[in-house]
């Protein structure tokens, strides 16, 4: 397969503005130097940086970029939010914020690599590990792979249920001690801290059951859908 020409995945980023680059700067130093930029995040893009800062009890990881492919981000509405669990399952599954945060929690400390180059050292990620979600939808026999839709249309990804059961895997609802922000993917983002960070879907409102992987958004431009750090075409 062709590789794409170079990674285009800063489009989403530079669509946010310069404003808003400067307030995700602003949130990686968090409160010790706030001052200034603080009081410049005040756009309607930048405001829910301030979900980082204020009163956190953790110092947010540093180094972020924020990517996007549409041109809004989606907003979280507890009221009516919904994870869904479909395709090749017994049981399909309908669950509201409350229902996820009800599942065995989990939590772990990892670096996050994107394939252009940055990595965020030490994040500290905490949710439900995929198979207590799908030990109540039931997959079928057939099911091979998941595929993990984001309400950002149309970036979707997909794993292996090999992959998925990974340890370290985690649909993730807090991220360094506080609700995953909205621009991390608010509320509920897929963590694979083994791959790049391209098949950490953010915003995931959909997991469906698949006989066979599908290309994500990235892989339909060229990457691999086996995403390892080091060990696919993206290293
Ligand atoms: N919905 C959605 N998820 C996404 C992306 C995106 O553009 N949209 N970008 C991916 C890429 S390439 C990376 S490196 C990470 C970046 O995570 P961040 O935006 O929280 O820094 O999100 C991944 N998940
Ligand atoms: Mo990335």
């Amino acid at each position: 397969m062709a590789m794409p020409e170079q990674p285009r995945e800063n489009l989403g980023q530079r669509r946010l503005g310069r404003g808003a680059f400067v307030g995700i700067v602003a949130a990686g130093v968090g409160t010790l130097f706030a001052g200034g930029a603080l009081s410049r995040a005040t756009s309607k893009v930048t405001r829910p940086l301030t979900d980082n800062l204020g009163l956190a009890g953790v110092v947010p990881s540093s180094g972020w970029r924020i990517y996007t492919v549409a041109s809004t981000m989606p907003r979280f509405d507890p009221a009516t939010w919904r994870l869904t669990v479909g395709g090749l399952v017994e049981k399909p599954l309908s669950l509201s914020y409350d229902d996820v945060r009800d599942l065995p929690r989990v939590q772990q400390v990892s670096d996050f690599y994107c394939v252009t180059g940055w990595i965020v050292r030490n994040v500290t990620w905490a949710g439900v590990r995929i198979d207590d979600v799908l030990k109540h939808a039931r997959p079928a026999a057939t099911a091979t792979a998941l595929n993990f839709v984001s309400s950002e249309l149309p970036y979707e990804d997909s794993l292996t249920c090999k992959q998925a059961a990974l340890p370290d895997v985690l649909l993730a609802y807090e991220m360094d001690g506080r609700p995953v922000p909205r621009q991390h993917g608010a509320p509920l983002r897929l963590v694979i801290p083994r791959m790049y960070g391209y098949k950490s879907v953010k915003w995931v409102e959909q997991i469906d059951l698949v006989a066979q992987p599908k290309d994500g958004y990235w892989e339909q431009r060229g990457y691999d859908r086996d995403a390892w750090i080091g060990r696919s075409n993206g290293a």
